[in-house]
């Protein structure tokens, strides 16, 4: 390598839901079609001490909710932003930081504008500036993440000038396979659950999760009802895990077998064919079915991404289906590949049955490039460990919607969820936990305002049954659903609550009545109540649900609260709320 050849490109990514990953990934994969090295890792499956000797490296990141880095950067988080950092300590590094964020969320893609910051602090040379894009405005992104990639690139070329006379490899060229299958006859797969026989000796944790046996899974709204909502429970006896309200549960979930079934006909592989991976995977066992990698890897049901119609075009022979992905992976053609793949939600299996041609001539080698490995979904846990001694309670809103395609858009964990039935025999879900971002307070005397309509509720009852079983007995709950009869679930365990005196219940049925009542208007309705808790006797406040309007508009309704009992002006009221957030005294988990 001559010293005007650049040096080895490290992209980093922290990623939550696999579009910062993605994207990565799409960079990585220009660098070897320029003939560039490239090194690819998560961040914190890099030793982040050796970044003082990096040259080049391009770090993308998403913000997640409440303007967190994904968790598979938070090792890395915590490490660069130590005090005892030297200040010209990256004086050798060249960077750029492209971040993925929504702006419907407060701290719009945070994460990578403080980096950025923190690297230029630490003495780095930052190439360009942060890309900042928008997943609400961009389809896809791709409106500002292209011509970043494009502005990146273009500064790489004029810093080793050397690069403009290397010949890319062609589009249509496949780059080749990260790994490779080698296929073995006669030997059977070394299953995950043997390697469970003996109980764990600490707690579970994402390489080692706990296989918890489900004890029931009860639909808890009536039969009639649209929505179907499944209490679960589950038994951890042995495992280790300790949690306290507001702590989330994790899992990662299957493929239907249906789903298996089709996508190894369409790539004509056989489920049950055994094979080991070089190199290896070290979440999938050795050896490992074609089955058990469908089933419980390869994330078949999401729908694609471009990268993945990138790859894909580069194996079309079929002209029509190659003009067809080339149009797909291109710049121009992002608007209609929105239409055809993220409007109607149609699933990576479904782009395949589109394309037979290509799909029968793929070979097993590219199934890690190109479909993105299934990613772990969290559930608040609904049940205290107080109340329910090694048991494990989550609350599941079965997601199935419709749109313009033929069959119903399904929720792989929920619907993954609702079909185990530990009636027809023994089902275990290996499970974490992790702290959420809901904190209730520790003083005995302190009142807590929750409100959590839907599913939003489920922290709430961890919360409730915790504290009635610590004798806190200051709550209050503001309950929102469509009906009374029909999906106003836990009512008899509030009505408990409530003689006891241990609750004050306030209901809102959204549709029982001709006007729409919602937990913001019983929130303004008793307005002087929350007004005596809060101002006089230090109450926290607490919102979780389904992050669309609820959340804002129950903020308003308190404001209005405040302005109204307080005698506050709009600013005042907005900086009473703001302080609170501060002190944790207003928080919210929110979820889509
Ligand atoms: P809806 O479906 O009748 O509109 C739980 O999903 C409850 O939250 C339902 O009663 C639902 O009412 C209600 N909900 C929907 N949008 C809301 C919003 N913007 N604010 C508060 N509650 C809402």
């Amino acid at each position: 390598m001559s010293p005007h050849d650049p040096p080895t490109l490290l992209v980093l990514y922290g990623s939550q839901t696999g579009t910062a990953q993605d994207t990565a990934q799409r960079l990585a994969r220009q660098a070897q079609r320029r003939r560039v090295q490239v090194c690819l890792s998560p961040l914190d499956g890099y030793n982040v001490a050796e970044l003082i000797s990096e040259s080049l490296v391009v770090f993308v990141c998403s913000t997640t909710g409440q303007g967190e880095p994904p968790d598979n950067m938070k090792n890395f988080w915590r490490f660069l932003f130590r005090k005892s950092l030297p200040v010209g300590s990256l004086s050798r590094l060249d960077c750029a930081v492209l971040g993925l964020g929504d702006s419907s969320y407060p701290k719009f893609n945070f994460v990578a504008k403080k980096l950025h910051k923190r690297l230029q602090q630490l003495g780095a040379c930052t190439l360009l500036p942060v890309g900042l894009a928008d997943d609400q405005h961009d389809l896809g992104s791709d409106a500002v993440v292209d011509p970043w990639l494009q502005a990146f690139w273009d500064k790489v070329l004029s810093l080793y000038p050397t690069l403009r006379n290397v010949l890319p490899l062609r589009e249509d060229e496949p780059l080749p396979p990260s790994f490779t299958f080698h296929f073995l006859d006669g030997v059977s797969e070394q299953t995950e659950d043997r390697l469970w026989t003996d109980p764990p000796s600490s707690a579970p944790s994402p390489s080692q999760p706990f296989p918890a046996r489900m004890l029931s899974n009860r639909r808890v709204t009536e039969a009639s009802h649209f929505q179907d909502v499944r209490l679960i429970e589950f038994d951890i006896t042995h495992s280790h895990m300790e949690f306290t309200a507001g702590d989330v549960v994790m899992m990662r979930p299957r493929n239907s077998a249906e789903d298996v079934r089709q996508f190894c006909e369409l790539l004509r592989l056989r489920p049950d064919s055994v094979f080991t991976l070089k190199p290896c995977i070290c979440k999938l066992p050795r050896p490992c079915t074609v089955r058990h990698l469908v089933e419980s890897y390869l994330d078949v049901a999401a729908v694609p991404r471009r990268s993945f119609f990138e790859l894909l075009a580069s194996f079309a022979s079929n002209e029509l289906e190659r003009d067809k992905l080339a149009e797909f992976s291109s710049a121009a053609g992002q608007d209609e590949l929105h239409g055809y793949c993220n409007r109607p939600r149609r699933t990576a299996l479904e782009v395949l049955a589109d394309f037979p041609h290509t799909t029968a001539e793929l070979k097993a080698d590219y199934l890690l490039d190109l479909f993105p490995e299934i990613q772990p979904r969290s559930f608040s846990i609904a049940s205290s460990l107080q109340a329910h001694p090694n048991r494990l309670h989550i609350l599941v809103a079965v997601v199935q919607y419709r749109t313009k395609l033929y069959r119903p858009r399904r929720g792989l964990c929920s619907s993954w969820l609702a079909s185990l039935d530990p009636a027809e025999g023994e089902v275990s879900v290996p499970l974490w936990v992790k702290k959420g971002s809901l904190r209730f307070p520790v003083q005995k005397e302190r009142p807590v305002i929750m409100v959590g309509p839907g599913t939003g509720v489920a922290p709430f009852r961890a919360a409730l049954q915790e504290r009635i079983a610590e004798g806190k007995t200051a709550n209050v709950l503001f309950f929102g659903c469509r009906s009374e009869s029909k999906d106003f679930y836990f009512r008899t365990e509030w009505e408990d609550m409530r003689s006891a005196g241990h609750l004050v219940l306030f209901t809102a049925f959204s549709r029982d009545q001709e006007e729409k009542v919602y937990v913001q208007h019983r929130v303004r309705e008793n307005a002087a109540l929350l007004w005596d808790l809060v101002a006089n006797q230090n109450a926290c406040f607490y919102i979780a649900g389904n992050a669309k309007q609820m959340p804002a508009s129950v903020r308003d309704a308190l404001k209005e609260v405040f302005q109204q009992e307080g005698r506050l002006t709009a600013e005042q009221a907005q900086e009473m709320l703001e302080a609170m957030e501060r002190t944790g005294r207003f928080q919210s988990e929110t979820w889509s």
